[in-house]
């Protein structure tokens, strides 16, 4: 029994030297000093010795057991520390090594030409005012001269959020409000997001964005009108462009214009861009209607104005070149960080 412990002895050091990790070396613990361990098993077997030879085999026994736990633990402690060495080499940080840059956010293209425009306006002496985008049937429609029976009042065109209530078709309404308020010189534009019931394609969102413009004083005619208009394009798309005015029909101004502009991609040759005819229209405008200003409380035998409307979609997707409106509202990384730092 001696020879057999002296055995168990030299098979688990040995075992124990060549154990390569803790989870090894847990179940060499188990293996010979577990309950059902080789170690125990021998101590089972004392019974059967004499008492002379008991005692001396007992301690034999206990000599083992408590080399083996000694070893055990000096095992335990070595591939500890190995862990740890091997864990620091493998985070080695080198500090000298240089960062990364951190990216830096930019502004939407929309946001890019929308800061320009209010800079063009805002140095004519406009002032920038908002509105709600939830509009009542009043200030989105019958204030501005747009009558029952008018089509941007079906249901397909505009959004309605109960009876009385809209999603506003323009932003035009805020501006009624500044003219119930505010007694004339008005020069404001109004910039702000619109909703239309329109199917989604390359060129037409449910959703878009306008700028629109009012001056109310006395004395203000179609010469001011065509004088700051030409002003603002000239400013946005350069002094050699020319820009000319077509007669149209708005409810809300009398008589009412839209305006083109010669095609920047080709001078006003004609290209695909302008489909053939050199011009690009730009916006719409035209003289306060009489009734919008007297149902504001302005007496337009006293005070003349003149409003116009911008897209500024169409303004951001002719200036960047950009295929298809539906890329300013999906917030794609991809496209977005093109404007960075213009
Ligand atoms: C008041 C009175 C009149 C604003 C105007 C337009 C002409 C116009 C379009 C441009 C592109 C809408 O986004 S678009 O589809 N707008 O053509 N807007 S005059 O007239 C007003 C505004 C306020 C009190």
């Amino acid at each position: 029994m001696r020879n057999q412990l002296e055995n168990i002895k030299q098979q688990a050091l040995a075992a124990l030297q060549s154990c390569q990790d803790s989870k090894e070396l847990d179940a060499l613990r188990v293996k010979y000093l577990g309950k059902k361990g080789e170690l125990t098993a021998i101590l089972k077997q004392m019974g059967k010795l004499s008492p002379e030879e008991r005692p001396i085999v007992g301690q034999v026994a206990n000599e083992v057991r408590q080399a083996l736990e000694e070893a055990l633990s000096v095992r335990q402690t070595e591939l500890q520390s190995q862990a740890l060495e091997q864990q620091l080499a493998e985070e080695t940080l080198d500090v000298t090594l240089p960062g990364k840059a951190s990216t830096a956010g930019g502004l939407h293209p929309l946001n890019i030409v929308l800061e320009d425009l209010m800079d063009i306006f805002q140095s004519m002496g406009f002032d920038v005012v908002d509105g709600p985008e939830v509009e009542t049937d009043y200030y989105c429609f019958e204030a501005l001269n747009v009558p029952k029976d008018h089509p941007a009042r079906d249901m397909q065109d505009t959004f309605y959020l109960g009876e009385n209530l809209v999603l506003r078709t323009q932003t035009s309404a805020a501006q009624i409000r500044v003219m119930e308020n505010r007694k004339p010189p008005i020069r404001i534009i109004c910039p702000g997001r619109v909703f239309r019931a329109d199917e989604v394609d390359a060129t037409h969102s449910p959703v878009f964005h306008q700028v629109e413009g009012l001056v109310v004083d006395k004395g203000i005619t179609m010469c001011d009108l065509k004088g700051c208009l030409e002003q603002f394009a000239h400013e946005i798309y350069g002094p050699e462009t020319q820009v000319r005015f077509r007669p149209s029909f708005f409810p809300f101004t009398e008589p009412s214009v839209e305006v083109d502009v010669t095609c920047s991609e080709c001078g006003g040759k004609g290209c695909r861009v302008c489909k053939g005819t050199g011009w690009i229209e730009i916006l719409g405008a035209g003289m306060v209607h009489p009734n919008v200003l007297r149902g504001c409380g302005i007496d337009p035998d006293v005070y003349s104005g003149f409003a116009f409307g911008i897209g500024l979609d169409r303004l951001t997707t002719t200036r960047y070149k950009i295929s298809d409106i539906r890329l300013l509202f999906e917030n794609d990384q991809r496209f977005l960080e093109q404007f960075q730092g213009r």
